[in-house]
């Protein structure tokens, strides 16, 4: 398949002749979830946006974004990122020829995350300081330089990520009745509600925060942040009011859900769904168990935003142990087998 502005040019702020950075994202696997669907007490589909070529749905902006910036002619681009952006800007920035820069808050990204940015030779910057933090200061910092901020503050973003919810209109026909989507720094679940809204749909729009960094479900920014879900641990979202608007328009809500509850989704999905998400993507799901997405909802999505290989320590910490085993066929047998 195409990546997402030759698939959907038309709806989407490019010109034939204009630069194309692609990796091919888009296109990314609707699936059924049985099991979950007999637990929730809905059908549930899973968006798995960790099949995009960084491991989340940020490539489908960041396409948009770092292909205007060459548009544009700036020579670097930077964001703030909890992780995934900077992931994808690195990626984006290389194959476009530019220089990138990502601020990271130190020591609260995923490994793989970072492995991603330092391998596509951005130059990674570890912030002694959060993420609300961060952005503040690359916003400042541009003003100042011909840098491309590549943040969901940039508009470009909104439009590449609203493209999610064409491929769901274009897979379902149409027929949903509600989207869970996990809520960090409110850009993505903008995007899909501009995207729906754009095809005259209004399906309900769940967001999901941490507990321990929920400003929109507290209506106030929270200071401290803090959360399992690295991804999103985020205390003061840049797109607050559009996500406001986008889930009491179409009769959803904000709610928040415990680590306990995202890490026990998170398993679930893993062993019974064979569906490997990041922590902060199945914030999703674990919301959808707990809060349920409304009264007479049939059909739900639920979007996993990220690759669970994004964080393995996380992973390691909350699955099962290995089974050691001397190079002998008894042992073998007792080990597999017991
Ligand atoms: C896996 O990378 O904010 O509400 O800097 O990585 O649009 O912020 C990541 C956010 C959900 C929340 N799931 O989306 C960043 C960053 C995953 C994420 C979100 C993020 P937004």
């Amino acid at each position: 398949m195409p990546g997402i502005i030759e698939r959907y040019r038309d709806r989407l702020p490019f010109a034939p002749e204009d630069p194309v950075v692609s990796l091919e994202e888009g296109s990314t696997p609707l699936i059924l979830a049985e099991r979950l669907s007999e637990k929730a007490g809905v059908e549930v589909w899973l968006k798995i946006e960790g099949a995009n070529p960084t491991g989340s749905f940020k490539d489908r902006g960041m396409t948009c974004a770092v292909s205007a910036a060459v548009r544009e002619g700036a020579q670097a681009v930077i964001c703030a990122s909890t992780g995934n952006t900077a992931a994808s800007a690195a990626a984006y920035a290389a194959r476009a020829g530019l220089r990138g820069a990502v601020i990271v808050p130190e020591g609260k990204i995923a490994t793989g995350k970072l492995a991603q940015a330092l391998m596509h030779g951005a130059r990674v910057v570890a912030l002694r300081g959060n993420f609300d933090e961060a952005l503040k200061l690359v916003r400042q910092l541009v003003e100042r330089h011909p840098i491309s901020l590549v943040n969901s503050v940039n508009d470009f973003r909104i439009e590449g990520q609203k493209t999610a919810a064409f491929e769901i209109v274009e897979a379902l026909a149409g027929e949903l009745d509600a989207l869970c989507i996990p809520v960090g720094n409110a850009g993505n679940i903008t995007s899909f509600w501009k995207g729906f809204q754009e095809l005259g749909y209004a399906p309900r729009m769940c967001g999901f925060q941490a507990a321990g960094a929920a400003p929109l479900v507290h209506g106030k920014p929270v200071e401290h942040p803090e959360t399992v879900a690295s991804a999103i641990r985020i205390g003061n979202p840049a797109r607050w009011e559009e996500a406001m608007n986008a889930m009491t328009s179409s009769g959803g809500a904000v709610r928040a859900v415990t680590d306990a509850e995202i890490l026990t989704a998170y398993r679930f999905l893993a062993s019974t769904e064979g569906v490997f998400c990041e922590p902060a993507s199945a914030a999703s799901v674990a919301g959808l168990l707990t809060h349920g997405a409304g009264e007479g909802v049939r059909r739900v999505v639920c979007v996993l935003t990220g690759h669970g290989l994004k964080d393995p320590q996380t992973a390691l910490e909350h699955a099962g142990a290995v089974v050691p085993c001397d190079p002998e066929l008894a042992a073998i047998e007792r080990a597999v087998l017991e």
